[in-house]
């Protein structure tokens, strides 16, 4: 029998390139999206799926859709990959952003243990969690303390303690994968991997002049969310539970991105970068570096695209999306 996979996120990055990896491995897919009044754009990530995956209106916050989907899919694997899940914008709808990535966790594991305590549950935890704090050489792995600097690194903080928790109360086989950012050309426009691809191809096409930036000293972790996903499947195929960072083991700065990606096209970011301060965040997170050790060692997972090659991958994407779509 083929098994099941339920996914919360589908139509993002990961719930896509996720879906794609499990359909390649022969699992019938389920997943949640949530009502959006303008639904012509939200499934666009999996239009290309149509057909091979299985829909249905759900949200974390609506236990009774939680419910009604494990108990009647009864899955073998659960992808809790569904969150508010940009950093910013947690300072603005604080509130918000801890129902859906902290009690949402908690709604969908009740489920779980209710409808079928014997599937497998991975929970998208973040390298946000750990905010301020890095080891003494520079970076951060399952052992480095916990300082979250947003709502939104509060609340997955959270959401990591109760997997946890489940884990050895209720003897469930619930994981945490601790990721570093991962993007690709399906990332949202609001990151800035994607405003900076975007913009570049807009500016190269003649369509934008200046492209606005807030904090580009921080560096941050960058991989692609294709490698990524392979991780998650990975940690879900062990004979044991446990959590584990997933990184590249290279920090860049937001700068140093924005510049690799004008050079691509020929530019100087310098002639073209305008900082603004409204883009600053309240609290910033400065630095994220991955040791990814425990996951070679355990998963035999590591990284297969490089900085450079994210970087270009992007850029060539939107200079694509820019000259057939024209905006
Ligand atoms: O692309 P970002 O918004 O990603 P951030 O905040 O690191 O969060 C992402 O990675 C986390 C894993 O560590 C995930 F948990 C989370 O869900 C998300 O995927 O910002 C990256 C950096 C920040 O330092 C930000 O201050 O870029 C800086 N930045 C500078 N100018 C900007 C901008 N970020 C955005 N979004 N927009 C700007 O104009």
């Amino acid at each position: 029998m083929k098994k099941r996979a339920f996914i919360t996120g589908i139509a993002g990055q990961d719930g896509s390139y996720l879906s794609e990896l499990l359909l390649e491995k022969d699992y019938e897919v389920y997943g949640i999206i949530r009502r959006n009044s303008t639904p012509e754009h939200q499934h666009s990530r999996i239009d290309h799926l149509n057909g091979k995956i299985e829909l249905e209106y759900g949200d974390l916050l609506d236990v009774s859709s939680l419910e009604r989907m494990l108990g009647t899919i009864k899955p073998d694997e659960i992808y809790n990959i569904g969150a508010q899940s940009h950093v910013r914008i947690s300072f603005d709808i604080p509130q918000f952003t801890v129902q859906t990535n902290a009690l949402g966790v908690l709604n969908i594991l009740e489920a779980y243990k209710y409808h079928c305590p014997t599937a497998r549950f991975y929970q998208a935890s973040s390298s946000e969690m750990f905010g301020r704090s890095v080891d003494e050489d520079g970076y951060q792995r399952e052992t480095t303390k916990m300082e979250p600097s947003s709502p939104y690194g509060c609340a997955k903080v959270f959401g990591y303690n109760i997997v946890r928790h489940y884990r050895f109360a209720h003897k469930l086989f619930a994981v945490n994968g601790i990721l570093f950012n991962h993007e690709s050309p399906r990332r949202g426009f609001e990151f800035v991997t994607r405003k900076i691809s975007y913009s570049v191809a807009r500016i190269k096409k003649g369509l934008q002049k200046k492209l606005k930036l807030g904090n580009i000293k921080s560096k941050r972790d960058w991989g692609h969310a294709k490698d990524y996903v392979e991780a998650m499947w990975l940690m879900l195929q062990q004979d044991n539970p446990g959590d584990y960072v997933i990184g590249t083991g290279k920090e860049n700065s937001v700068e140093n991105f924005a510049k690799k990606a004008f050079d691509h096209v020929g530019l100087n970011y310098k002639d073209y970068i305008i900082l603004d301060k409204n883009l600053v965040r309240p609290s910033e997170v400065d630095t994220l570096l991955a040791d990814y050790t425990k996951a070679k060692k355990i998963l035999k997972w590591k990284p297969e695209v490089s900085f450079d090659d994210l970087v270009k991958g992007m850029v060539e994407s939107d200079l694509e999306f820019v000259t057939n779509y024209g905006y």
